[in-house]
């Protein structure tokens, strides 16, 4: 164990001469200088976008002195580090995050003042980094920030997409996408390292070493160049400073000088087109994988460039490479990152000369993975020839650890061909194809999901014959989590107030724990009182929101009914739309005195369809057209309203959450991993409308049965229904054929737009059993309803829940992944006064 040193032993570097300076003065005059000398502005002559963007350097090199301080010191100690390799990282933004972390928002807010800007319209000129499309992507935002909040050595791995995730536009009720070209302006969150750069290879071929048998020389011209951007994450209420290391294709290298001296100034620059597309877009997909070439070389480019960096860090240590395991944890974030596996082999043994079993042994204590779904379509296969094209090394090294795989397992189970055909990495297909999954679980040494339930399922599933082969122990479950910094603390400031007057200081905001001090004040009728408060001004902030983007008038005093989330069918935002048609065909039967009776519901919804997903486009249609008609109708007026809030974002979410008295989570019982929104909804005093899935599970375990609304079906029940739904009709119960003849009557426009959305339950087998699971929603939704008009029992709900969420921080998940994956440990910077 190496001494940890301190600051007087003379081994450690002081940086108390540049401590954070919280005098107003000291920092105006750095926004100042940021102002003057970074963007050559003077502060008489400003608009807000450059009042930002001087804050926000002025922020970052505070930030930056700590980033320095935290890893000198953990390379110091020789800490060993996770790594925590994700394609998507959906950050959102960050200055008001940095702010609160460093504890200096006050002060900026009174900087910005004195030159006449206010602090939350600066706030608001910052863009999103989307470099993610849904709950992986966050999650992976939410995990380095508890690593960073709890002291964790270690950094994410990602990729810096010149274009993030594409901007939703409605148009004619229709999804059109634009490009999200966040880089436009200057981005003060990155900082980039052109020293910090490697060569990829791909394609080429292979050569023999004549000294050994299993080593390869890999011989190619196709050379790209990845350089690290690195991104500071922000660690509140502790001085270390977490780091997400992205990396940009580099084009300059690519020039070819041949052809511009022979005066082809276009030709010469050709490379750099094909270079740079490798990290230019963000493949809009959740869920499902798309399969082409391009995605397959951009992930490889992240896999090499990653590994060659941890390795790059670890030889710096000198210790023999047998020792890696003991300094690197990696995370596969889904199967995305795979192929950094055989590419870990491939330097171990071609570049590094060591054996297979050396290698082996090294790789597996060094990968863990996790897995966030179990949806077919969105299980990674690539084909063998396309492999072997692009990367005939890593192809090999694929065959040979099947081959091995294999071996093992025949000798296990003598005999059983059937067995080594359902668990080869290779499928027999025409052509083969690489089952990606496979290969993360043969190359790690822990596989978890991401639910208790999801993580029972993989094991009955995907995973079946790996627990049988490999043993239980290696198949765990973690939870999933978010951060309690952006998803409270930073997202909703009053109920944050609230807060921090029970536990008496913020320290909640590290350890939500404290909030169980709640449950003490669940009959103070004042507290109460405050507590209403405060989701109803969220509420009227919502309602605000809404009007300028969508321009559509809603009632704070209606019941807040929100669904946003990635439209897919599997999420069934198709199922809430039919049941607010049957609403809608309700009310309009009812006298106006009967109508005036109702509880006043907003129904809200927001999300992203893959651009190549044409169903879920056409629910986004349908959404649309539903709304229209509802919103204009003079007869229902603020009874039912309809809104489908464009652009869903991390931004966009921190708007909507803290507003919502029910969310509904109503994926087919099995489908919905965990879900993480879920989380949110409940610790900003939302309720939860929900299938018996997912998440959904343990959170009403831990808030308790009466404060979540569960209907459906069992997943253990689905592939029965299913399987009669393959041979008989569905049976739709009046609720829902009312829905159907409403949309098949022109109601809502051209029913023939919408009779593919009927015809995949009538005729499609219903896959996600919308059919079955209907009347006991519009049940589910007259017991909200009934709940929601009992004030008092509301409110209990409500603070209740809040009170008990706990479980569900992303610092109890990464202090469980800590613990039992990775073997690391919190490692706080010394106190230097930063
Ligand atoms: N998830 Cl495979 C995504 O957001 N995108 C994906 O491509 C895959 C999974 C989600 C999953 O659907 C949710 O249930 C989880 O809560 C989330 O990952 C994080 O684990």
């Amino acid at each position: 164990q190496p001494k940890t040193p301190t600051r007087d032993d003379g081994e450690f570097r002081d940086y108390s001469h540049s401590e954070i300076s919280r005098d107003v003065a000291t920092i105006k005059n750095s926004v100042v200088m940021h102002l003057t000398a970074t963007f050559l502005r003077t502060p008489a002559n400003i608009d807000s976008g450059q009042a930002y963007l001087a804050s926000a350097f002025s922020v970052r090199d505070r930030l930056l002195q700590r980033w320095n301080l935290t890893n000198e010191y953990h390379d110091k100690i020789g800490a060993k580090r996770v790594y925590y390799m994700s394609l998507e990282f959906l950050i959102g933004r960050t200055f008001d995050n940095a702010l609160l972390a460093l504890g200096l928002r006050e002060e900026y807010s009174k900087v910005l003042g004195d030159v006449g800007f206010c602090l939350e319209d600066i706030i608001d000129e910052e863009r999103d980094a989307a470099l993610g499309n849904g709950g992986l992507g966050r999650l992976a935002a939410c995990y380095v920030d508890s690593m960073a909040c709890s002291n964790y050595p270690g950094w994410g791995y990602g990729l810096r997409y010149k274009y993030g995730m594409f901007q939703q536009q409605i148009l004619n009720g229709y999804q059109v996408e634009a490009p999200d070209c966040w880089l436009d302006s200057p981005n003060p969150w990155e900082f980039p390292r052109p020293d910090v750069t490697y060569p990829v290879k791909f394609y080429g071929h292979l050569v023999r070493d004549p000294q050994s048998e299993h080593r390869f020389k890999w011989e190619s011209n196709v050379v790209y160049d990845a350089m690290a951007f690195d991104v500071p994450v922000p660690g509140y209420g502790t001085t270390n400073v977490g780091n997400i290391r992205l990396w940009s294709c580099k084009t300059n290298t690519l020039f070819d000088l041949n052809k511009f001296n022979s005066g082809d100034y276009q030709g010469a620059t050709g490379g750099q087109v094909a270079a740079q597309i490798l990290t230019d877009v963000l493949y809009p997909n959740d869920n499902t994988s798309e399969g082409k070439e391009l995605r397959l070389r951009q992930e490889y480019l992240f896999c090499s460039a990653t590994m060659q960096d941890i390795l790059a860090r670890f030889r710096k240590t000198n210790r023999p490479l047998s020792d890696l395991p003991d300094m690197a944890a990696i995370q596969l974030n889904d199967t995305h990152p795979t192929l950094a596996v055989p590419e870990l082999l491939r330097i171990l043994i071609d570049d590094e000369g060591l054996s297979w079993d050396e290698a082996w042994e090294i790789t597996t204590r060094t990968f863990a993975f996790t897995n966030h779904t179990i949806l077919p379509e969105a299980m990674e296969k690539w084909p063998v020839p396309m492999l072997d094209k692009i990367l005939p090394r890593h192809m090999g090294i694929i065959y040979d650890i099947n081959l091995f795989f294999l071996q093992t397992v025949e000798k296990q189970f003598p005999g059983d061909r059937e067995l080594l055909r359902k668990i080869s990495i290779i499928e027999e297909s025409n052509p083969q194809q690489v089952r990606m999954a496979f290969l993360a679980c043969v190359g790690s040494h822990k596989v978890n999901g991401v639910a208790a339930i999801h993580s029972d399922i993989i094991k009955q599933t995907i995973f079946k014959d790996f627990v049988r082969i490999q043993g239980e122990a290696k198949f765990i479950n973690k939870t999933n989590g978010v951060s309690p910094r952006r998803w409270m603390n930073e997202c909703n400031p009053d109920m944050s107030a609230l807060l921090t007057e029970v536990v008496g200081d913020r320290s909640w905001v590290n350890d939500l724990t404290k909030l169980n001090q709640l449950e003490d004040r669940i009959s103070d009728a004042g507290f109460r009182e405050r507590w209403w408060a405060a989701k109803q001004k969220n509420k009227e902030r919502l309602a605000e929101y809404i009007l300028t983007t969508t321009g559509i008038k809603v009632s704070a005093h209606a019941l807040f009914d929100v669904q946003v989330k990635r439209i897919h069918e599997y999420k069934r935002q198709l199922m809430n739309i039919f049941s607010v048609i049957y609403r809608y065909y309700q009310l309009k039967q009812m006298s106006p005195e009967q109508r005036e009776q109702e509880l006043h519901r907003v129904v809200i919804f927001a999300g992203k369809a893959a651009s190549g997903y044409w169903v879920a486009k056409q629910v986004i249609k349908l959404i649309n057209s539903v709304a229209e008609v509802i919103n204009a109708d003079d007869e229902i007026g603020d009874v039912l309203k309809v809104v489908f809030i464009p652009d869903y974002s991390v931004t966009a979410a921190e708007y909507i959450i803290p507003a919502s008295d029910i969310s509904q989570h109503i994926s087919t019982a099995g489908t919905e991993a965990s879900g993480t929104s879920n989380m949110k909804f409940v610790l900003n005093g939302g309720i939860i409308l929900g299938t018996v899935d997912g998440a959904n599970i343990e959170i009403g375990e831990e808030v308790g049965e009466e404060q979540i609304f569960f209907f459906g079906c069992l997943a253990h029940e689905v592939e029965d229904f299913r399987h009669y739904l393959r041979f008989n009709q569905p049976k739709p119960d009046a609720a829902l054929q009312t829905a159907f003849d409403m949309i098949q009557r022109n109601t809502f426009g051209d029913a023939q737009l919408f009779q593919p959305l009927i015809d995949a339950i009538m005729r499609g087998g219903d896959v996600y059993l919308l059919s079955v699971d209907f009347p006991s929603y519009i049940q589910a939704h007259k017991a909200v309803e009934e709940a929601y008009r009992n004030h008092d029992e509301w409110v209990t709900k409500s603070i209740l829940s809040v009170a008990r969420m706990s479980k569900f921080s992303s610092d109890r998940s990464i202090q469980e992944y800590a613990e039992e994956v990775w073997n690391i440990e919190p490692q706080p910077v010394l106190n230097c006064g930063l």
